[in-house]
């Protein structure tokens, strides 16, 4: 297991990399150009200059989170040949930095969808929450909502200009069903499935977050069928998951432990995130300590650990600890728990690694 820290990058992140680098067990950096729109090429100078910068610090560049999807490739318009010729040039662009997994997710619209991104926890801290009765059908006021708490700070998938154009966008998926969905799906990767093995560049796609349909957007990668499905629709060992427990336990049927007993060899990429449900059908984000949440964290590491996980590895979202406030922190990035979280993580680790030894 490769151990990462997500970074949003210089002048776009309070985290410095020197910040990231006193953290024990940190070995790469999981980046992206943030500045760029979906469906723009990364041009080989600017993933340079970021590069360089990560490198210079003592980092690995190995895993890009993300490579947005231009709508009209989800939607399937006859444009979406050109945005994919695109994305095909960016993973060219990216091999020769290193770089080895991709993560991107399908989701139509919105990534993560949360109602409150400073919910008390009850120990002073805060986390992103989620209150189910408040998901109902104005996408507009969770995106205003959403927009008011990110104080300038750039956050993928929350583009104001996207979020701007909101009645235009649904009225373009207005016949996006689930079914096509999985078919443009397939489509986008079995165009990228050759440049992926040209170059050793593994496309790992993230889980829906929640992981159900939202305001009337399907959403496909959900629990252990659909991933299943999945990965059957275009069987290539480029086709991988970036496995996120929090996002897939938001719903407490998914085990993902299971998930990842089943499917590890085509996992690349695995977040680690820890949810606490309620009766009402709210969750809230934890601490990664196990007993904090519902996700049975323990149960995932041993699983990775049994199956001799290689792949990249992060904490996901974390509380907002200490002086981490609206304002001065990114919404589930802030620097404390998520280095917590690494140790939790590093410490059940290395037991596991020292029991195997002593056997
Ligand atoms: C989220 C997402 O769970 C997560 O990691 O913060 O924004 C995630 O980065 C994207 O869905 C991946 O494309
Ligand atoms: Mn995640």
């Amino acid at each position: 297991m490769q151990m990462g820290f997500r970074w949003y990058g210089e002048g776009n992140d309070r985290i410095s990399l020197g910040d990231i680098r006193q953290i024990p067990g940190v070995s790469t950096i999981v980046w992206a150009l943030h500045d760029k729109m979906p469906g723009e090429v990364w041009e080989p100078e600017e993933i340079e200059k970021t590069v360089s910068q990560i490198r210079e610090a003592g980092f690995n560049a190995d895993v890009v989170e993300s490579v947005n999807v231009h709508d009209d490739i989800k939607i399937g318009l006859p444009t979406r040949d050109g945005y994919i010729e695109n994305y095909k040039q960016t993973i060219r662009n990216l091999a020769p930095f290193g770089v080895k997994v991709i993560c991107y997710n399908f989701m139509p619209i919105f990534d993560w969808t949360r109602t409150d991104l400073f919910h008390p926890v009850g120990d002073g801290s805060t986390a992103l929450y989620y209150e189910a009765g408040m998901i109902q059908d104005d996408p507009k006021a969770m995106a205003d909502y959403i927009l008011g708490n990110l104080h300038g700070l750039s956050f993928p998938g929350w583009e104001p200009e996207r979020m701007a154009k909101l009645d235009e966008l649904f009225a373009a998926y207005s016949d996006v069903t689930k079914e096509k969905l999985w078919e443009n799906l397939a489509y986008f990767l079995e165009q990228l499935m050759p440049v992926c093995r040209e170059c050793d560049i593994r496309m790992a796609i993230h889980m829906d977050d929640p992981p159900w349909d939202i305001f009337g957007l399907p959403r496909l990668l959900v629990d252990e069928e659909s991933i299943s499905r999945f990965l059957k629709m275009v069987d290539d060992p480029y086709n991988c998951l970036t496995l996120c427990s929090g996002s897939l336990n938001a719903n407490p049927d998914n085990n993902v432990a299971d998930i990842v007993r089943k499917h590890a060899d085509r996992i690349a990429f695995a977040h680690i995130r820890n949810v606490k449900h309620f009766p009402n059908g709210d969750f809230s984000e934890a601490s990664h300590r196990d007993c904090d949440g519902d996700t049975g964290i323990l149960d995932i590491l041993r699983a990775y650990h049994d199956a001799g996980f290689k792949g990249y590895i992060r904490p996901d979202h974390g509380r907002h600890l200490w002086d981490e406030k609206p304002g001065n922190v990114r919404p589930g990035y802030g620097l404390y728990d998520r280095a917590l979280g690494i140790m939790y993580m590093l410490g059940a680790w290395d037991m596991m690694d020292k029991e195997e030894g002593g056997k």
